[in-house]
């Protein structure tokens, strides 16, 4: 029953107790919002968890997150006491399976490749054994396995880990249901290996996005822990000598700080109520009606077809679809939907070849139309007949005072609101002018940003 989905997501990933039909019926002439209201708290939970907007309604985009392929354990597990392993050696094992046979030695290479992860940066190591017995079993399995929480074929929960422990802790078990690839096009072995084996060293799950333990799959072409993983792991099995965070090439990457004062954005847009500033593979959304800006990956609302590190995003409220800018090509995006045909290169919008990317796009829903930024030039594209109107203007001729080249610009309470490096420029029409700077990140809530602007 498709209508029950949303409360057998909350009730495995966010612990709703929906009441028996019995209660139910009793308590309905007594108090029949009190179920609703469980609810409705359990959804805001699911979406603060995703950086959704909180407000506790099955919408499209909540919708779409939960049906995203994800690990099978719960998000809300207490985090008081931590298990761990009492001793620094882990062995483990695979257990043969037919389904899988043909590409055993791939399927170790992946595992391996996870394990490792892992080990090179704390103290704990991994020894693979063929003997009955292992720390960590790990195993290819469908449907109800015995262990009462069944897989549910392709799709849904993809994997499932048992924290440390005698038996089954440690385990770790796939669905064979998935299409497991050791790149792209299926579901990665590796990165939700990684995952799982992080739960089986005693991990639970992270809100952060930037996190291997965060729980919605997602793939990344490079296989890493992130700053905050390393710093986890250390903290439960000490440092490995051989690892010196200092003098490694590219450290860990640490996912972007909304307060950090040096935040710069790839892209801001207007969405329908909100204003989303896009870095990296993630995103922040700012909603009139709550004061916290959280964090989520941009892979999360829109599939993965559209790519992180954006160059512009604009959003054409009137026709209702979303445009995403990376170098000489852009994505349309309707009702969460790549639209077929997309990616198209830039030239279709009117671009002439010398143009190979821009660097910001300024929509005025009222007035229909879009300015583009790129370099020292901006062009004004008209939204109602879609064509380019006639040649570019210079911006220091046309927006006075105006940095370039830009990095983003949103029209925001009247005002445009351009963005370079770590300040916001806050740009007034009437008067043709520059009326404050600020720090980027000062439309986050984030009293460090607040206290260093200053009115021109
Ligand atoms: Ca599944
Ligand atoms: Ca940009
Ligand atoms: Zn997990
Ligand atoms: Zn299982």
């Amino acid at each position: 029953n498709p209508s029950r989905f949303p409360q057998e997501y909350l009730h495995h990933f966010y612990g709703y107790q929906p009441e028996p039909d019995r209660r139910k019926r009793a308590a309905a002439s007594r108090d029949d919002s009190h179920q609703t209201r469980g609810f409705c708290d359990k959804v805001k939970k699911m979406q603060r968890f995703f950086g959704l907007t909180p407000d506790g309604k099955l919408s499209q985009e909540t919708l779409t997150v939960m049906k995203k392929p994800r690990c099978g354990l719960s998000d809300v597990e207490p985090h008081g006491a931590t298990v761990r392993w009492t001793k620094r050696t882990i062995s483990y094992r695979t257990l043969k399976n037919q389904a899988c046979h043909r590409k055993t030695s791939r399927t170790l290479k992946a595992i391996r490749t996870a394990l490792k992860l892992w080990s090179s940066v704390s103290l704990i190591r991994f020894r693979r054994r063929e003997a009955k017995e292992a720390d960590v079993s790990i195993a290819f399995v469908s449907g109800d396995h015995g262990d009462g929480s069944p897989f549910s074929g392709k799709g849904g929960a993809l994997a499932h880990a048992f924290l440390p422990g005698l038996g089954i802790g440690g385990d770790v078990h796939f669905d064979s249901a998935e299409e497991w690839t050791l790149n792209s096009t299926g579901i990665s072995l590796p990165v939700v290996a990684a995952h799982e084996f992080g739960h089986a060293l005693g991990l639970s799950h992270s809100p952060d996005p930037g996190s291997i333990m965060y729980p919605a799959y997602n793939f990344a072409p490079s296989l890493e822990l992130s700053f905050d993983d390393v710093k986890s792991i250390q903290h439960l099995y000490g440092e490995n000598p051989n690892f010196h965070l200092q003098s490694l090439k590219r450290p860990p990457p640490k996912t972007p700080d909304k307060c950090d004062p040096d935040l710069s954005f790839d892209a801001v847009t207007e969405l329908q109520q909100e204003v989303v500033f896009f870095k990296d593979r993630f995103m922040w959304r700012k909603h009139p009606s709550f004061v916290e800006t959280r964090i989520t990956l941009i892979s999360n609302l829109w599939s993965n077809s559209v790519p992180s590190h954006l160059d512009a995003v604009y959003e054409n409220v009137e026709k209702n679809f979303i445009l995403f800018f990376k170098g000489d090509q852009y994505w349309k995006v309707q009702q969460l939907i790549l639209q077929e045909g997309f990616p198209r290169n830039i030239s279709d919008l009117g671009f002439p070849s010398r143009i190979k990317s821009v660097d910001a796009a300024l929509h005025f829903r009222d007035d229909r139309y879009t300015v583009f930024f790129t370099g020292h030039e901006c062009w004004r594209y008209n939204e109602l007949r879609a064509v380019m109107e006639g040649s570019p203007m210079l911006i220091e001729q046309h927006w006075l005072e105006i940095p370039f080249p830009i990095d983003a610009a949103v029209y925001y309470e009247g005002f445009v609101n351009f963005f370079k490096g770590n300040k916001q420029y806050k740009y007034d029409f009437g008067q043709n002018r520059v009326v404050s700077v600020s720090s980027a990140n000062d439309l986050m809530d984030c009293e460090m940003g607040k206290s260093n602007k200053h009115a021109l």
